[in-house]
């Protein structure tokens, strides 16, 4: 039999994620934690970092590498009050980098928090009804939903049901509220994890649930996704979707992107226990041997839909019923104000790479601090990294106005289309995985992207590009119409072809590219792309339909 994995070891033995963290938390003599903690901590929601622009020079000074911590708050749904989004922006600004990191699964990220910080931000994080718990390692992670707040009774639904999802999905374990808040310590009372065991799961199980027409979560990168299906306005039930994840390794044809199957109906009754089965099937059967075929893709890849279902429909009880028609028109935002079915506004906000930082003229941690004063509504993060202002009563429709006038938060969405929709990854300096540059180099990027679409005269038509500083493809760039993936410094993989609906998984055109060769690249096809695109017609598709250029 092979071996499990060094990481199956560190939670099973950890009596129930705690480990030696608060031991390590109290430790003064490093800003780290121990090896195994820093594995576990992942769990709660904080992953150990260390700033790798500053690396090579404290290695050289013999220092310990700057260890900070990334700490992801739980957001079932995007969904945040006012008085969140000031205990968020405080938090940043007392303890993190003075920044605030809209993710692609619909929350907020901090960065560089030091250890003896940790404890006082998540107590600030939990005076506002907020917590980490499970945004990281081997559970299912934050559930997102379609983030276009009250469109229809539908869309209240599900953003009512990503909630119960997280919460049902949620470990159970008590270390959270013993390590971070002080909680009341249960000695000697065993616990059980019952949807966990002990071992959790062989690897990251992520959740989506989609409104069509919009694909705004790109439900199917999902290894667990709803899609609703509503009829004569009515949420009837959803397309239940399995088996997607999108990480892969350079070099290693044995990893790939891979989109969900779509698998049946199921009524909105059956939800929680179909999610349950699908969950406990991967914890049963995933690899737990090796973390780089440890998905539930790979799962179901290897035994089968037709298997996976049985064992689910075993499980929950459920039958599947046949897939119901649907359709996906686009997974991009919507900016500008919005009315929803209630009468009341909403106005998405472009946030490149999902950045909230005071920067020259741009001061747009302020400007979300002030609107988030005066806000009487709730905010809304995006799949795609952007945030709404929801629920806008008309008459105050003026004075959001007038802030997001004044502290220029609608400046991204100027320019070409291209900027509107881009989507980067971290990357460089947090990542410990960047192999290239992502977020930091999107703005030098667009802005050549953009001369060449203007000089072709298709600076208007829509883009999505998306760019990662390594395969794992935290910005989703395999769905892209063109995606980069980073290789090595300066350098990239140039993938072509996704749609504008996240149904289609784009494939590799030249590899290990630096800047001129991609626009070099590019050029040529976006000549052909104005001299030959029908009506309406996307990028990525005019690629397919004209014969995609051979790599
Ligand atoms: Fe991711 C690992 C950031 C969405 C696939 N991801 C990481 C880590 C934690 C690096 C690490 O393991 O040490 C990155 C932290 C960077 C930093 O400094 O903040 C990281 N991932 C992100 C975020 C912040 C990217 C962003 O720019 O928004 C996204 C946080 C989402 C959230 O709120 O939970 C993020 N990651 C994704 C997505 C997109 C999605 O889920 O829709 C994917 C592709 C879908 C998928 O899971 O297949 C993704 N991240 C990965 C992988 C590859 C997993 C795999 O199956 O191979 C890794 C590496 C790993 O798990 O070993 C990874
Ligand atoms: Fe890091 Fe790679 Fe994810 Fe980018 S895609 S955040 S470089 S793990």
């Amino acid at each position: 039999m092979t071996e499990l994995t060094p990481v199956e070891k560190i939670k099973s033995e950890s009596r129930g994620l705690r480990g030696t963290i608060a031991h390590g938390l109290a430790d003064p003599t490093t800003g780290g934690l121990a090896d195994d903690d820093a594995q576990l901590v992942r769990l709660h929601g904080s992953y150990q970092q260390d700033d790798r622009d500053i690396r090579e020079e404290r290695r050289l000074q013999k220092l310990e590498p700057l260890w900070r911590f990334m700490v992801r708050l739980r957001l079932p749904g995007g969904v945040c009050t006012p008085a969140q989004w000031l205990a968020i922006d405080s938090i940043a600004r007392r303890y993190a980098n003075e920044s605030i990191r809209l993710t692609t699964r619909q929350t907020f990220q901090f960065h560089g928090i030091a250890k003896g910080d940790m404890k006082a931000s998540m107590a600030a994080m939990n005076a506002e009804l907020m917590d980490t718990i499970a945004t990281c390692g081997d559970v299912n992670r934050n559930v997102i939903a379609s983030s276009n707040p009250v469109e229809s009774p539908a869309h209240l639904e599900v953003a009512e049901l990503a909630q119960r999802l997280s919460e049902h999905l949620l470990p159970k374990t008590r270390a959270y509220h013993e390590i971070w808040l002080d909680g009341e310590k249960l000695e000697g009372t065993p616990e059980v994890e019952p949807l966990y065991g002990k071992s959790f799961l062989p690897r990251k199980f992520k959740t989506a649930i989609a409104v069509p027409p919009s694909n705004d979560v790109d439900v199917l990168a999902h290894d667990l996704g709803f899609i609703a299906i509503v009829e004569q306005g009515r949420l009837v039930g959803f397309n239940l979707t399995v088996g997607g994840g999108l990480g892969a390794t350079h070099g290693d044809p044995k990893t790939f992107p891979r989109l969900a199957d779509v698998a049946g109906f199921l009524p909105v009754e059956a939800v929680l226990g179909v999610a349950e089965a699908v969950m406990t099937t991967q914890r049963d059967f995933g690899d737990r041997t090796n973390r780089k075929h440890a998905r539930l893709k790979y799962t179901i890849a290897d035994r089968g839909l037709a298997w996976f279902i049985a064992e689910v429909e075993k499980r929950s009880g459920v039958t599947l019923e046949p897939a119901r028609p649907y359709a996906f028109t686009s997974n991009s935002d919507r900016f500008g104000w919005q009315q929803g079915f209630d009468g009341r506004w909403h106005r998405t906000l472009r946030v490149p790479a999902g950045r909230i930082a005071d920067r020259y003229n741009q001061p747009w941690l302020t400007g979300w601090r002030e609107l988030a004063r005066i806000h009487r509504g709730d905010f809304r993060v995006t799949a795609n990294q952007n945030a709404t202002v929801a629920g806008v009563a008309e008459a105050d429709r003026a004075t959001i106005d007038a802030v997001i006038a004044q502290y220029r938060l609608d400046a991204a969405e100027h320019g070409a289309a291209v900027r509107r929709d881009a989507l980067a990854c971290v990357s460089m300096p947090t990542c410990p995985l960047a192999m290239a540059e992502a977020e930091r180099y999107l703005p030098q990027l667009l802005g050549k992207l953009e001369t060449l679409l203007e000089n072709h005269g298709v600076a208007d038509v829509p883009l999505s590009l998306r760019v990662t500083g390594c395969p794992n493809g935290c910005a989703r760039p395999y769905l892209a119409e063109i995606g980069l993936i980073g290789k090595a410094p300066g350098r990239y993989n140039l993938h072509l072809g996704g749609d504008a609906r996240g149904e289609r998984l784009n494939v590799l055109y030249r590899e290990n590219l630096d800047e001129a060769a991609i626009l070099a690249e590019l050029d040529v096809m976006f000549a052909g792309f104005a001299a030959a695109r029908e009506p309406d017609e996307r990028f990525g598709d005019y690629l397919w339909r004209t014969g995609m250029p051979a790599a």
